[in-house]
């Protein structure tokens, strides 16, 4: 066969940690009621909205969530603080994100049957970083002994879609002989858990890949990279504002609009025909049609999206082994969320058999990746 670009290895590292919808509803509601009763008079004079009660059967029925992990639980569920209690580290110490990409990456290079040293370029591709500079990346490829180049990736939930398109290009190319892509998804510091709407949607999570050529990759599960397809679409609809200019700003850090805030049921709708168009475009490059493809692993973001996104590209209801949902117990991961689709449902497929893999959230971006084991 003539050389390809290959998917040779995956990991998925999960957080101990895990948060019920019961138990996070619990702590809301009593935030809730805490916060009316304080407020009573400023809401009765119409200075300030009574919070709303959030509900665990809303929550499954509304997005198919039933429970999140955490890097940190401690601080979440307290009703005076509404946020996870991280303790700062030195900058001698590992950050957390390399803590959480390390733990991850080593799980990827087992799966690939690579060492470190056979890697040239580290790339850690998620949602947030939780500091601008040296990379995350940089930290993770000096830890692990990396000869080559690192660097940081934010394309919110279409980072691991977007980083695994740069990753096949370098390969295609040859500035790269193997790549690490990592994406360490630590989303609770940046969920509004006093926001009924809103804290419910997102855990934490660490997932990575190992992208190569077909002329090394010797591992047992390989998948051939067909193509990829990323577009982006300009839309306010989910937005975090905190930045490096808050603070010249003056602006205060807890302020709902410096947390993830969105128009769910708006990106429900806009993004929903932009997937099945995106994927159907790029399933034609290959005269490939939605019947071709054996599995999908769309998303995280909402299983009622998934669902409506496979009916409208099959013309019936997928059955949940072609398009496996891991949000019941992961909830949405940002971009991590299709990357672990992939990694607890793939050791199954028959050589021949095709995949997509596709991302799509906040941007807008979309990101998919036509794969075909090998
Ligand atoms: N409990 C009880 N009732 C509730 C709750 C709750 N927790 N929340 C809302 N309700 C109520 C609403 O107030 C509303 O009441 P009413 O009809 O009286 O006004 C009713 O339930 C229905 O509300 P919605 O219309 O909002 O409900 P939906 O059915 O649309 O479900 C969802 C809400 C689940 C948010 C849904 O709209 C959705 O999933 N949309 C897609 C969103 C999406 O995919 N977003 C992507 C974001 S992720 C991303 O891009 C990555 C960003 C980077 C990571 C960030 C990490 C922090």
């Amino acid at each position: 066969m003539s050389t390809s670009v290959v998917v040779s290895g995956s990991g998925l590292w999960t957080p101990e940690n895990c948060i019920s919808n019961e138990e996070l509803v619990d702590s809301y509601n009593d935030y809730a009621e805490h916060f009316n009763r304080i407020n009573q008079v400023a809401i009765e004079q119409g200075e300030l909205t009574a919070k709303p009660f959030s509900s665990a059967e809303f929550i499954q029925k509304a997005s198919g969530i039933k429970s999140r992990y955490v890097y940190v639980k401690e601080g979440i569920l307290d009703i005076q603080r509404m946020y996870p209690d991280i303790p700062e580290r030195c900058d001698e110490q590992l950050s957390d994100q390399a803590e959480m990409a390390l733990k991850v990456a080593k799980l990827a290079l087992t799966a690939a049957n690579k060492q470190a040293q056979d890697i040239d370029v580290v790339i850690v591709a998620c949602a947030y970083t939780q500091r601008s500079y040296p990379a995350i990346a940089i930290e993770v490829q000096g830890a692990l002994g990396i000869k080559g180049f690192a660097f940081d990736m934010l394309v919110a939930c279409s980072a691991a879609t977007f980083a695994l398109h740069r990753a096949y290009e370098m390969i295609s190319a040859g500035t790269a002989k193997s790549v690490l892509l990592i994406n360490p998804e630590l989303t609770s510091p940046q969920v509004n858990y006093c926001d009924r709407d809103s804290h419910f949607i997102f855990g934490d999570v660490a997932t990575a890949m190992v992208v190569e050529s077909s002329d090394t990759a010797s591992s047992k599960h390989v998948f051939q990279i067909l193509s990829t397809k990323a577009v982006t679409d300009y839309s306010n609809n989910i937005r975090s504002n905190f930045g490096y200019v808050s603070r010249a700003n003056d602006a205060d850090p807890f302020a709902a609009d410096k947390l993830f805030h969105q128009e769910g049921r708006k990106v429900f709708k806009e993004v929903c025909p932009m997937a099945v168009e995106h994927i159907e475009e790029h399933l034609a490059r290959h005269q490939l049609t939605a019947e071709n493809v054996n599995r999908w692993w769309l998303h995280q973001a909402n299983i009622n999206m998934n669902t409506l996104i496979t009916r409208k590209l099959l013309g019936r209801e997928p059955a949940e082994s072609e398009a496996p949902i891991v949000l019941d117990k992961y909830a949405n991961t940002a971009s991590a969320g299709s990357i672990i689709a992939f990694n607890l449902h793939h050791q199954d497929m028959q050589s021949g058999d095709v995949g997509v893999l596709c991302s799509f959230g906040a941007g807008y971006s979309i990101g998919s990746l036509v794969l075909k084991k090998i």
